[in-house]
């Protein structure tokens, strides 16, 4: 007896699971939904699926994810994509206490506070004025927005 056998010329299908494209602020955890595959005559071969792609939530950018996936007679599927944009976050936000309430006499002593997250680089913390005029204290979040 002989058995005919059709080949397998058909692609598998992709089906990304959540959104085609989606934004983050940067500093914020990204996991990927990945995506399913599905063959005419393989089956769910979603375990096959090579996902390529890193999303760099520490950097402001665009990131593109590809799934790709084959039979195993080696019909690659069409590619799917998804886009993740990591928006940069606000700039860090701070207080800044006197230790006295005139701000014209000599030694007064100001000093930062209440900081909006953690922060980095702080030129000073404190800062005692000898003389009238301005101090600016400068200061920056764990990604370098001042
Ligand atoms: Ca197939």
């Amino acid at each position: 007896m002989i058995v005919g056998k059709v080949p397998d010329t058909t692609a598998p299908i992709i089906t990304r699971i959540g959104e085609p494209s989606l934004s983050i602020i940067q500093g914020s955890i990204y996991t990927d939904l990945g995506a399913t595959a599905l063959d005419d005559v393989d089956g769910d071969i979603t375990s096959g699926i090579v996902i390529n792609g890193v999303v760099n939530t520490a950097v402001p950018g665009t990131y593109t994810i590809t799934y790709d996936v084959k039979d195993a007679a080696g019909n690659a599927a069409e590619q799917v994509t998804r886009i993740v944009t990591v928006e940069k976050k606000g700039d860090p936000t701070a207080m800044v206490e006197y230790s006295i309430t005139s701000f014209t006499n000599q030694d007064v002593v100001a000093t930062v506070t209440g900081f909006s997250e953690q922060v980095q680089n702080i030129n000073e913390a404190t800062h005692t004025f000898t003389d009238n005029g301005d101090f600016t204290f400068t200061f920056e979040d764990v990604y370098g927005n001042k």
